[in-house]
């Protein structure tokens, strides 16, 4: 097989129209990856480079491990694809027995998509359509929070609340309201981990009861702890207020758990991280370790219950993918936890273990370098905030991006935050390499 191993030919570059990617620039001087092995990724120029995002968030347990491989090669060797429809294969349900038995709680039946997107979908139609089956068909309306990301489709962009990625799409859903965002509070600057102050923010769903009526209210859906928008935490107690306003209310709690979810915070999931239970789960990424696309929706018993009453040889939910639970997939997904449980990956950057310690200390070891003006850290993630240039938001974050690629580290960056969420397999050589780079790349940048 012939790898392209350089950019010679430029007419090469002009078909893809590449996402969420600064295209012109990209294809003025692209980066190509070759390979990946492990922590890191190989180059076309040969270089490897340390990988501080596993991948986008979900390549959780490193790259090209031979369990997850092999379970693809396997599997498209037995089975291609079966019909996801009125027809199953054994993995399956294989996958979504294991799967319950990490969630928590009630959150024991699993749907399966293709991304996260799908699953934020997913769980907001099933929220919505949860009521009608009970004869509260007049709750539909969703609450988002500011500066949320919940994927790129139609609810989760309405749901969501990062304006570059709502304001070029016209009305989205409508009936959507926001919760105000937790960043920036002065008094939790450079906090480790979950800061201290702003449980009262999440008083704002009363004020948005108080407003809508709880009885028109579906769903609440946030971010136990939000990602792309530049790792913003919780505060102490404000998910457990969220929890509590919306039983009380009789409103749906939606997690959207894409990053937070398979171990990134050193539990399975946020949902025991927090010891907060939702009703409604969404996940993808790290399921399959980012090999194949795949997602996941955890519900509580009560959902699935409630819409199993009508004759029995109907469809019950209206709702699925082509691709849901497709055989490739739950192969790659059962390998990957086959791999997670082996190198105990899921609790490896447990609270107080020894590699969150090291990492939470090399984060705010940042402290006092030009520009710093937060330093976030939770489990295996860390939020690198910088002042932006006048003017010029992002360019300056995007300029420490550069110079990390050229010095051998990938991060990524979101606005003026550098965001880190490496392999959960990562030593602490790789976190003394990762951080060395960035304080050397600080020190300098303009
Ligand atoms: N919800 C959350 C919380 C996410 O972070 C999605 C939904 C959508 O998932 P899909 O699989 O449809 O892309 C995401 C995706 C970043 C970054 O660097 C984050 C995501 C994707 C790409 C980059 O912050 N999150």
């Amino acid at each position: 097989m012939n790898t392209p191993r350089s950019f010679n030919d430029v007419n090469d570059l002009n078909a893809y129209w590449m996402p969420f990617t600064a295209n012109r620039q990209f294809k003025s001087n692209p980066r190509l990856i070759v390979g990946a092995n492990g922590m890191h990724f190989k180059l076309a120029d040969g270089r490897e480079i340390l990988d501080g995002t596993a991948g986008l968030w979900c390549c959780n347990a490193g790259h090209n491990r031979p369990r997850i491989v092999q379970a693809i090669q396997r599997q498209v060797e037995e089975l291609d694809y079966s019909p996801a429809f009125q027809m199953g294969h054994p993995k399956q349900f294989q996958l979504a027995d294991r799967l319950a038995r990490l969630m928590p709680g009630d959150l024991n039946k699993v749907f399966f998509t293709n991304s996260g997107s799908e699953s934020v979908e997913t769980a907001l139609k099933m929220a919505i359509a949860y009521h009608r089956t009970r004869g509260e068909g007049q709750r539909t309306r969703l609450i988002g929070r500011e500066k949320g990301y919940h994927g790129v489709n139609f609810g989760g962009t309405a749901v969501g609340g990062m304006s570059a990625n709502r304001k070029m799409f016209g009305n989205l859903v409508t009936g959507v309201d926001h919760l105000r965002h937790t960043h920036g509070i002065a008094e939790n600057r450079f906090s480790k981990g979950q800061p201290e102050h702003g449980v009262e923010i999440a008083d704002d769903l009363i004020r948005l009861i108080e407003l809508h009526d709880a009885s028109t209210i579906a769903a609440v859906i946030v971010e136990p702890l939000a990602g792309s928008a530049g790792v913003i935490l919780p505060p102490k107690g404000y998910l457990e207020r969220l929890r509590k306003i919306c039983t009380q209310h009789g409103i749906l709690l939606i997690f959207d758990e894409v990053i937070t979810g398979y171990g990134r915070l050193g539990e399975p999931f946020a949902t025991n991280f927090f010891g907060v239970e939702p009703d409604l789960v969404a996940t993808a990424k790290g399921l399959a370790n980012g090999v194949i696309p795949m997602g996941a929706v955890f519900a509580q018993d009560k959902i699935y219950d409630a819409f199993m009453t009508g004759p029995e040889n109907m469809v019950e939910f209206f709702h699925g993918y082509t691709f849901s639970g497709n055989p490739m997939a739950c192969a790659a997904a059962l390998g990957t936890l086959d791999t997670y449980e082996e190198d105990k990956l899921l609790t490896r950057a447990s609270k107080d273990s020894d590699i969150a310690n090291y990492w939470q200390d090399a984060v705010h070891s940042l402290k006092g370098l030009p520009n710093v003006v937060d330093l976030r850290n939770l489990g295996l993630i860390a939020g690198v905030e910088l002042k932006p240039r006048a003017g010029k938001p992002g360019a300056r974050a995007f300029d420490a991006f550069l110079q990390a690629y050229e010095a051998g580290l990938l991060i990524r960056t979101t606005g003026d935050t550098i965001a880190l969420s490496p392999p959960l397999i990562i030593e602490k050589s790789h976190i003394d390499f990762a951080f060395d780079t960035i304080k050397t790349i600080l020190k300098n940048l303009r």
